[in-house]
């Protein structure tokens, strides 16, 4: 049994590099995060008793008031990570703009406290997405400005899935990569508390039979992504010649996980229901890291036509149609909205 503490006394010792510093560093805020995790793990499992249901601002039983655990976990991570010395900011989904912690901090840290926050209530997977950046002005106090970094330029990225079990998937960037472990995943141990290697070197078949997208938008879709839907329905009775199956957790987390796991393909598309709007996930805090997952996991991950990892970010809030998983069905739809 390796834990996540073993695992990363192992990988430092593997480390005799100059860049030894940044990757003990990366390691201190993931251990961070984990320890957060592990607080929201309880939180979830005590459910209603913790009184973590309903709406912020909403009054319990005893006439007390309510925090909604995407609230409470947004200020755990928070504490935490202003706490951390190799942060020298923060950028959260939950709060307009970015807040900065150590000065003399080398690393960013951005996070989705909690997502798939509508499936808390009904006692369904949600999830913590993280990705981390290097702060390229060091002893400068951070700006939103600071985060507008490519998602090519992430030092790791991962979550924390809070399902059946609680567990952990992360990877390092190539460079920092010294091991070659790829995507690795880790399990809770409700036991001991402590987070056990379960697999490294995850990887995604290129071809799949299972799709994830919220088919209630269809009629707002666009033409290419409606005939690639349409191609799967149509079965082995279509072009594609074969069935497919549809999973949708409503939680980003439950889905990449799932295709970590056991391959597929997610689409969260641009349509045309709000003109003003990309699409509905956030570039910074859940495309860029799952994209790093996805591809150092063998698959793909675009807007439909280019590579998520790719864009400039313009605004630490922006939106981005997503397409990740299976490298073929990726490139598929890709051909579609070529050809269109
Ligand atoms: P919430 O955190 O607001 O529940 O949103 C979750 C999410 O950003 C992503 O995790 C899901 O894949 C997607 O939205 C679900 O969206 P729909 O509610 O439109 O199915």
């Amino acid at each position: 049994m390796t834990t996540l503490n073993d695992y990363f006394q192992s990988y430092l010792t593997a480390t005799s590099s100059d860049s030894s510093s940044e990757k003990s560093a990366v390691i201190d805020v993931i251990n961070t995060i984990t320890t957060v995790g592990k607080e929201i793990t309880e939180l979830l499992r005590k459910g209603a008793l913790a009184d973590i249901h309903g709406e912020a601002g909403a009054e319990n039983v005893q006439g007390e008031q309510q925090k909604k655990l995407d609230v409470i976990a947004n200020d755990l991570l928070l504490d935490a990570l202003t706490a951390n010395k190799h942060c020298a900011g923060v950028a959260s989904e939950e709060l307009d703009d970015a807040t900065p912690a150590n000065e003399s901090g080398e690393l960013l840290v951005l996070f989705d406290p909690l997502d798939g926050s509508s499936n808390i209530d009904i006692n369904m997977p949600t999830g913590t997405i993280f990705s981390i950046l290097p702060h390229n002005n060091k002893g400068q106090a951070v700006t939103n400005a600071d985060f507008l970094q490519k998602g090519t330029e992430q030092l790791a990225a991962g979550y924390l899935l809070y399902g059946s079990s609680a567990m952990l998937a992360f990877t390092f960037s190539d460079a920092l990569d010294s091991n070659n472990d790829g995507v690795i995943l880790f399990s809770l141990n409700p036991t001991t508390g402590e987070f056990e290697l379960v697999k490294k070197n995850i990887s995604i078949d290129a071809d799949t039979k299972e799709y994830a997208i919220n088919a209630s938008n269809a009629r707002h879709w666009l033409p290419p992504m409606q005939q690639y839907i349409n191609e799967l329905l149509a079965g082995t009775t279509g072009p594609r010649g074969k069935n497919f199956n549809t999973r949708w957790v409503a939680a980003m987390v439950g889905d990449v996980h799932r295709i970590l796991c056991r391959g597929g393909i997610f689409i969260y598309p641009k349509d045309t229901k709000d003109p003003s709007k990309a699409g509905k996930l956030r570039l910074m805090y859940e495309a860029n890291p799952m994209s790093l997952l996805i591809e150092r996991a063998g698959g793909a991950s675009t807007d439909a036509i280019n590579r998520i990892m790719d864009y400039e970010p313009t605004d630490i809030h922006q939106r981005v149609p997503v397409v990740l998983g299976a490298k073929n069905e990726v490139e598929q739809v890709q051909k579609l909205h070529q050809q269109a």
